[in-house]
């Protein structure tokens, strides 16, 4: 994959450096000084700037120096779109989980040398200030990630996409640990304004909420349809940069606040209630406060459907607002010339929105508006959990969004009719296809708006995809083969190994060159070093920085002390029961039982690190995290365990941590139940940085064996057809008797040894493992992992043999990039070239 798009980097660098003079730009080194002094007015900073107010300070004056960089190159990317008459994309996402953006800037503007230098005019590391920056965390988890990962790679790729998202006030929640347990405290991470984002009043959208619809004659004598009666928000945008990778290019991130019309009701403010009137205003920027912290569970709360219309409304009427003034009103080719990929159901609502935007307020008939709507609606598909599948009610609709509502039943009345042309007189077809899932309380089934409504519907693994279309959309994918494709996910190398693991980002270069940073797939050149002796020293040496480097950030964040010299075994991802951080905690117990025991022939020392969010309402999930911290707190206090065995719960896994555990990790542990986790992205992120995965045939995981070779992938457990056939027999209490260590293991739980002033708190978690109705089933797969680890600490005891395998690995990961993804979203689906360069 070459990019022969992008300039040489001395031409590139001249001519941005030429752009920056001619715009007033001052050196950085003085541009910094000029922005401490003078824009955020700090008279002087001493050096070495110690104190956090300083260090604050030039954090911000940092950002903004940078930005200004960004700026003339963000304004002729803008231009080259705008000016460019082929296809472009929308990716319209609830979730962006960005994480930090200066040092992403100070990489793809090629800045760090200059950033150094100028920093040390304070006594500063640029990592010390990098580390003041907060997180933006409008995400949960791996969906957001994606959209910030696939945006990155649409940047170096040069390709005319747009982000469309909500400027959340709160993002995801701070967790910390209190007695073991997860206490949420929120995240204002706007709290001290937010450098990186400008402002675009001018493009404020107006998003008009309840009312009803009413019919009437236009001037032509033609019924139409026009709401009246609604309550009306306003949608204010902020554009944030998202800088290529060195190649004069800056991509958009719009996302939007939501803002009072500031018109007051008259009532209220004659009756002399003014501050009644102005406060009922508020009530309009509730929709973009906060990020709904649910990962895997629809929760059909109202504010949670406004927001999703809110993003949809609002960047629908942004992009017709472009087409027609550039086009006209008329609309025959807006299909062919635009694409919006909805990331998940979440901005479903697009599909009936286009539809009345264009026949309500643009003329359109019906059968002109599904053409267009259905030529540029794209939906992937995230899951295959039917918990987690979006259902609103209708009665929810039809009070808050009524004319939505009346196009969806048309949508749905139509493609019913499809459905009996395919399955003539099929009753039972019709009810389990409909759009509308009916009884007492009847809901829309946003998956199925959503296929009906787009041209492709795409998974994001080869095994999801391939269950999605035997099972969840099985009757879909019967009667629109063609419309289902696979997508499998991937991760942008820029932050997730060159900017995350600076020791192997130079080792890389200096071994192979510098192409992989926007070529992934040159990695595999690495492949001959796997024996080289010399080259391993470097590849153990590297491992042994970045391993200390976690060891500092846990002991900064746990009362926990790691010691480098033991194998680092991560588990870090949301907290969820088909994720299974109960089977890891079952084989630390496994491994603590052994060593009190004296069984610890074969055993190697561990480190095992286990991170991650439960979402405040999943009970649970927290339960989990409490035994975690409970099994942590005895484990790291038996002087037995000293030389074998650490624990340790991360709390307020982030972004910006998973920057710092996943170079550090050697064993990477994906255990879900086969045929639950749709993807998996971390996984990647892992085996790029030479991590071994334990894991199921689940998700990408099934690739990433495949790409590692299965020689260097430790395997276990059932795959996802035998789940289903296990479940229908499943007796976990006979595998427990039957298996001596598993017995053992199981009765030192249950006997409190983890609880003692508490007893019966983990009841809830042991009787789900020991149902026969246990969905996970754990139990199952509990002797396959606890030989399989046996296995890992056989591997690790080889350090020859663990370090080949290691670096197959990260010589096998070139296809978990995000640009060879989007290169694929870009071919298959959204049919879209880079953008020319500027003439
Ligand atoms: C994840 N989904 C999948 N959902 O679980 C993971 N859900 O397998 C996959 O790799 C990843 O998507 C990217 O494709 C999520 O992260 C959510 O975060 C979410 C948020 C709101 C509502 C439902």
């Amino acid at each position: 994959m070459s990019n022969t798009l992008t300039d040489s980097p001395s031409s590139k660098q001249q001519s941005s450096k030429n752009a920056m003079r001619s715009l007033g730009l001052l050196d950085l080194p003085a541009d910094l000084q000029r922005h401490l002094n003078i824009t955020l007015g700090l008279a002087d900073v001493e050096t070495p700037a110690e104190s956090e107010s300083d260090q604050q300070y030039l954090y911000r004056a940092l950002a903004i120096t940078v930005r200004d960089r960004l700026v003339p190159t963000w304004q002729k990317t803008w231009k080259r779109m705008n000016a460019s008459d082929d296809r472009k994309v929308y990716y319209l996402s609830l979730e962006f989980l960005i994480g930090r953006s200066l040092t992403n800037a100070i990489q793809n503007l090629n800045l760090d040398d200059e950033v150094r230098e100028a920093l040390h005019n304070y006594g500063m590391q640029l990592e010390t200030i990098a580390d003041r920056e907060l997180d933006a965390g409008l995400g949960n988890g791996g969906l957001g990630r994606l959209a910030a990962c696939f945006l990155d790679s649409c940047a170096n790729l040069q390709l005319p996409v747009i982000g469309y998202g909500i400027r959340y006030e709160y993002g995801m929640f701070h967790q910390h640990i209190e007695d073991g347990r997860q206490v949420e405290d929120p995240d204002h991470w706007l709290a001290d304004g937010n450098p990186w984002e400008i402002k675009r009043d001018e493009h404020t959208r107006r998003i008009r909420f309840y009312g009803r619809p009413e019919t009437y004659h236009d001037a032509d004598g033609t019924l139409k349809k026009r709401l009246v009666e609604t309550r009306d928000v306003l949608a204010v945008p902020f554009d944030m940069p998202i800088p290529g990778y060195q190649n004069d290019t800056v991509n958009t991130l719009r996302l939007w606040k939501a803002s009072t019309t500031d018109v007051f009701d008259l009532a209220e403010f004659n009756a002399g209630s003014y501050p009644e009137a102005v406060a009922a205003k508020t009530d309009a920027e509730q929709i973009s406060m906060v990020l709904y912290p649910n990962d895997a569970s629809e929760n059909g709360k109202e504010l949670r459907l406004k927001q999703q219309y809110f993003l949809v409304s609002a960047s629908l009427q942004d992009v017709i607002h472009r087409w027609v003034e550039k086009y006209g009103e008329d609309f025959s080719d807006f299909g062919q010339k635009n694409c919006f990929q909805l990331n998940d159901t979440h901005p479903a609502c697009a599909v009936p929105e286009l539809m009345r935007l264009l026949m309500d307020e643009h003329g359109m008939d019906w059968d002109a508006a599904w053409k267009v709507t259905t030529r540029c609606m794209a939906y992937t598909n995230h899951t295959l959990l039917p918990e987690a599948l979006e259902r609103w009610s209708v009665g929810l609709f039809s009070r808050l969004l009524p004319r939505l509502l009346e196009i969806i039943y048309e949508i749905n009345a139509r493609f019913l009719k499809l459905v009996d042309q395919q399955w003539p007189g099929n009753i039972e077809m019709r009810r389990e296809m409909s759009l509308i899932e009916e009884g007492d309380n009847p809901h829309i089934r946003m998956a199925y708006l959503a296929i009906v409504g787009s041209f492709s519907v795409n998974g994001v693994a080869g095994l999801h995809t391939q269950l999605l279309e035997s099972g969840l959309f099985k009757n879909f994918s019967e009667m629109w083969p063609r419309k289902f494709n696979n997508k499998t996910n991937g991760v942008t190398q820029r932050r997730w190994l060159s900017h995350c693991n600076p020791g192997l980002r130079g080792l890389l270069n200096e071994t192979i060159g510098e192409g992989w940073q926007t070529d992934l797939s040159k990695i595999s050149e690495l492949a001959p070093y796997a024996t080289d002796a010399s080259f391993q020293e470097r590849w153990i040496d590297i491992k042994l920085e970045n391993k200390k480097r976690l060891t500092d950030l846990v002991a900064k964040n746990t009362d926990v002390q790691f010691d480098t010299s033991f194998m680092f075994d991560v588990q870090v991802k949301r907290i969820h029961e088909y994720k299974r951080q109960l089977l890891n905690v079952l084989n630390v117990i496994h491994l603590y039982d052994r060593i009190q025991r004296g069984e610890t022939a074969g055993m190697v020392p561990r480190c095992v690190l286990i991170g991650g969010k439960a979402a405040p309402g999943y009970h649970v999930a927290k339960l989990i995290v409490k035994l975690i911290n409970d099994v942590a707190s005895v484990v790291n206090a038996d002087p037995k365990c000293k030389d074998l065995l650490r624990l340790v719960f991360f709390p307020n896994y982030r972004v910006s941590s998973m920057e710092v555990i996943c170079p550090a990790t050697e064993l990477s542990e994906q255990i879900s139940t086969a045929g639950k986790e749709a993807s998996g992205t971390g996984n990647m992120k892992f085996m790029m940085n030479g991590a071994l995965t334990i894991g199921t045939l689940d998700g990408a995981n099934i690739e990433i064996r495949d790409n590692a070779g299965e020689e260097n992938f430790f395997l276990f457990g059932l795959d996802a057809a035998e789940v289903v056939e296990t479940k229908k027999d499943y007796r976990p209490n006979e595998i427990i008797s039957a298996d001596a260590e598993i017995a053992s293991l199981m009765n030192l739980l249950e006997s409190g040894r983890f609880n003692p002033t508490n007893p019966g708190l983990f009841d809830l978690l042991t009787g789900g493992l020991r149902s026969s109705h246990d969905p996970w089933v754990t139990i199952a797969d509990l002797r396959s992992y606890i030989d399989a680890q046996n296995e890992v600490a056989k591997a690790y005891q080889d350090p020859a043999h663990w370090n080949k395998m290691s670096i197959l690995n990260t010589a096998g990961s070139g296809w978990f990039s995000s640009d060879r993804t989007i290169q694929q979203y870009a071919q298959d689906i959204w049919d879209v070239r880079a953008l020319p360069p500027t003439n």
